[in-house]
């Protein structure tokens, strides 16, 4: 595990409210506990429970929800995972959340995200980049590459890579979609890099969204769709139809779904965990992991939910160890394969005046000086 932990990561599945640490949640609880707002041993209950099904992970996520309503506590969770992230050398993250409206609150899906990024510039114990094209980056102590040459550097300070993904939920309407994609093509210059589809698998139709990600297709952005969380043919064809740049699960796949993705090389999201504790996959033997793996079928392995699985990268790499026999060589190349299926555009960023990189190749050039 510690060999997992100081090895170079890239995550690019994380929900923001299912990575939070379970002592913020209960801490959290049990303000809204005090103030009568909640009853308190039940919640804890809920939350320090740790077999769930897909359906029961869903009813969290609502518990969740109740507790992060407010702008500082979405500042404060998207800090601490972060930091999580960064605590167990993940140097490039693409943190997905989906934008919320709570008028009693005062909160918009603008203000939420803005919420986000102040909690993106609060993080303190370690440099994070996360806008992409900013004259600021000139001003930033930039520890990327050395005045003197230019090769990677070992840095001083640890550095994390940051993007976001705005998520469409299932339960929303095609304009609720659309607006969120608005919202991500406004942020952009803030590392708003993509779109997700998520939500309960189980509600919801195709079509509703497709305007929304056809458009975000249009202007630009990245798509990653959850895709094949539960048997649903159709909209697996229809989903592998779309191309989207990524799709993450594909648990119930047949082989017609396969062969598709075989051929558009669309890479995988690969939460182990979770499939395993929703599920959604059998069992680790069984898992389609081994099957992707061995046809160099393009695949990265991410947590999903840090906090309702109660797992973290090092562990999806440890359990990849210790079930299938990769040895360190392969777990390195398999970690830093999954630089080339980033969302991070290929806008030129500037490092000191002198050197100009991709934030791809940027995070590239990190990626091998933490190695
Ligand atoms: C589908 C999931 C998910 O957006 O509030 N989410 N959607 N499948 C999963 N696998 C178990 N895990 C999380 O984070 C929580 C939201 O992410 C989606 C759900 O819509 C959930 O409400 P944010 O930050």
């Amino acid at each position: 595990m510690e060999w997992c932990v100081s090895m170079p990561k890239i995550e690019l599945h994380a929900h923001l409210n299912g990575s939070i640490r379970d002592s913020t949640l209960l801490e959290l609880a049990k303000g809204l506990g005090d103030k009568g707002l909640i009853d308190f041993s039940q919640v804890e209950h809920v939350i320090l429970k740790n077999d769930r099904s897909l359906a029961e992970v869903f009813k969290l996520f609502d518990v969740i929800h109740i507790l992060t309503t407010d702008h500082a506590t979405v500042t404060r969770i998207t800090k601490e995972v972060v930091e999580d992230f960064a605590s167990e050398n993940v140097v490039y993250v693409e943190l997905r959340t989906t934008p919320k409206k709570n008028e009693s609150k005062g909160m918009s899906k603008h203000s939420y995200i803005e919420a986000v990024l102040e909690g993106l510039r609060a993080v303190s114990s370690v440099d994070v980049d996360f806008i992409p094209h900013s004259e600021e980056l000139k001003n930033l102590s930039n520890p990327l590459l050395s005045t003197t040459n230019d090769k990677c550097n070992e840095n001083t300070r640890k550095k994390i890579f940051v993007r976001l993904l705005l998520s469409i939920d299932r339960r929303e309407t095609t304009e609720a979609a659309m607006e969120t994609v608005m919202l991500a093509l406004e942020m952009g210059h803030f590392g708003v890099a993509g779109i997700d589809l998520s939500g309960n698998p189980a509600v919801g139709e195709w079509v509703t969204y497709l305007p929304a990600l056809k458009f975000a297709r249009e202007q630009g952005l990245c798509v990653t769709l959850h895709c094949g969380e539960v048997p649903n043919s159709r909209e697996i064809h229809d989903m592998l139809d779309f191309l989207p740049e990524r799709i993450g699960h594909a648990c119930f796949f047949e082989e017609d779904h396969w062969r598709k993705l075989k051929s558009s090389k669309i890479p995988v999201e690969l939460c182990l965990t979770s499939n395993i504790r929703t599920l959604s996959v059998p069992s680790i033997d069984a898992h389609h992991f081994v099957d992707l793996y061995n046809a160099k079928h393009p695949v990265v392995l991410c947590t999903d939910d840090s906090g309702v699985f109660s797992t973290s990268v090092s562990n999806e790499y440890k359990i990849v160890r210790s079930s299938f026999g990769l040895g360190r060589k392969e777990m390195l190349e398999l970690s830093k394969n999954a630089v080339e299926y980033i969302f991070a555009d290929n806008t030129v960023i500037r490092c000191y005046d002198a050197y100009e990189l991709t934030a791809r190749d940027a995070t590239y050039c990190y990626y091998v000086s933490r190695q």
